[in-house]
């Protein structure tokens, strides 16, 4: 319920009252909070663009509720101003290099080996609402009306953030910022009150491309412009059906999003690590062998994955996304022998990707024999020339 805007408050007591919100977010444990406006009115033909080029895929929830993304007046009636804040989620113990270059480990993006930050983030924003309501009722004035939003509803995150002063936008599209680097979540309370906005940062990429040309599935199609359907973190996460066959190779072992081209931009190499325990690795994803996630039973995935973003896409597609990755990873009878056994339990869907990632075992086991088979023979020669013997024996 919209509730009548503040006409006491003086620009002076919003000044002050905008100074305190920063670092009352601080001491709720977000790295950043800035203010901004509701007018996202530049954004919305790239919006639609987005949209018309259908690089939202099956998220049919980017496109129903049309313009609102931008409009947050109208998604909460009354809003003013949107109080946009970050929270850093880069764990300790991330070992990035290790998990993507050892094809029998599974890579999960870093930000869900901990708990899911939803609930998380949206409860201290709902915290620095109440401190907000409490300090204007001290000084005697009515409730604001606000509401916390992180991911959960019609929202363009990033470019509210943006113009909030909390970074700039990356040619993959994310908001990076010079301390920071991109490896934070966002969120943000939408408030009646017209407090006073912060400058966006000026800065940008420059001329380097290092995201878009390290993407696997080339997803970054231009400069700040991502298609969904193409993305890693689309097709592991969102995407409900088989994973095109086109993008199973490059998938190789992420199981779980994607961190490729944060990982290369040069912004992320002094990155912060997170002041959040919850966002620490669990330890059953601390050395992921593929193995050993594709022999969970549905009970130990939903027991392992509680509170985490991993559980949302459920046991089946967690095991088609192994499946992928033990089709990508290199011949071992081991491997073949998980694959044929689960295949008897799992339904029509993992079954094709299973059913692939046998054929892709099937073709490096024959590679490997030609392999030693050429070996054997390249043995023989060299024995050969050192007896004195035709080569060909
Ligand atoms: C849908 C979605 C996705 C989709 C689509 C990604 C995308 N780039 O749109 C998929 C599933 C692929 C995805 C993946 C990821 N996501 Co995501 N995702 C979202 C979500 C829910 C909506 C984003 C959105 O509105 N997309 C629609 C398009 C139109 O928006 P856009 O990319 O910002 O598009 C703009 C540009 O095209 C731009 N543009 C066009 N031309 C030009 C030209 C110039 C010069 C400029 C500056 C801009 C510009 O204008 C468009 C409109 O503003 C947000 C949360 C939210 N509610 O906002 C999280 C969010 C963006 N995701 C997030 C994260 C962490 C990720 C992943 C890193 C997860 C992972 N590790 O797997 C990857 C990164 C992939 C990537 N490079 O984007 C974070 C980003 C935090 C940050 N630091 O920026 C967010 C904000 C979630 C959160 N609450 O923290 N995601
Ligand atoms: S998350 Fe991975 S697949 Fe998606 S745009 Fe970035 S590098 Fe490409």
């Amino acid at each position: 319920m919209p509730t009548q805007p503040q006409p006491q408050l003086t620009s002076v007591q919003l000044q002050q009252i905008a100074m305190q919100i920063k670092q009352w977010g601080k001491e709720l444990g977000f790295a950043q909070v800035g203010i901004t406006d509701t007018n996202l009115k530049q954004e919305e033909p790239k919006l639609q663009f987005w949209l018309d080029s259908e690089y939202h895929g099956e998220m049919g929830y980017m496109a129903n509720h049309g313009m609102m993304r931008a409009r947050p007046q109208e998604l909460h009636p009354g809003t003013q101003r949107v109080i946009c804040a970050r929270m850093d989620y880069l764990p300790p113990e991330a070992g990035f290099a290790t998990h993507l270059s050892d094809p029998n480990l599974a890579y999960i993006s870093r930000y869900a080996g901990g708990r899911d930050y939803h609930k998380l983030m949206r409860n201290r924003l709902k915290k620095l609402g109440d401190k907000i309501e409490q300090q204007l009722l001290e000084l005697g004035l009515s409730k604001p009306n606000f509401r916390p939003f992180v991911d959960s509803a019609p929202i363009l995150e990033r470019p509210l953030a943006d113009k909030a002063g909390i970074g700039w936008t990356g040619k993959h599209s994310l908001l990076l910022n010079d301390q920071a680097g991109s490896w934070f979540f966002l969120g943000e309370l939408l408030v009646d009150l017209p407090l006073p906005i912060d400058i966006p940062i000026k800065e940008d990429c420059g001329s380097c491309v290092a995201c878009i040309k390290s993407c696997p599935t080339n997803a970054i199609v231009a400069p700040y412009i991502v298609d969904g359907r193409r993305c890693i973190s689309y097709l592991t996460i969102e995407l409900q059906g088989a994973i095109p066959i086109e993008f199973r190779e490059q998938i190789g072992n992420r199981i779980y999003g994607c961190d490729d081209c944060q990982l290369v931009c040069p912004v992320n190499s002094q990155a912060p690590l997170t002041q959040e325990s919850d966002f620490h690795i669990r330890d059953t994803l601390k050395q992921p062998q593929l193995l050993t996630l594709f022999s969970w039973s549905e009970d130990q995935f939903l027991h392992n994955t509680q509170g985490s973003a991993i559980r949302r896409i459920g046991h089946q597609r967690w095991l088609r996304n192994i499946a992928v990755a033990l089709g990508n990873a290199p011949y071992s009878a081991d491997i073949v022998a998980a694959l044929q056994s689960k295949r008897e339990q799992v339904d029509e869907l993992v079954c094709e990707h299973i059913d692939w990632a046998l054929a892709q075992q099937a073709i490096k086991q024959q590679d490997q024999n030609l392999t030693s088979i050429t070996n054997r023979k390249t043995q023989r020669i060299i024995r050969a020339i050192e007896k004195g013997l035709p080569r060909d024996a």
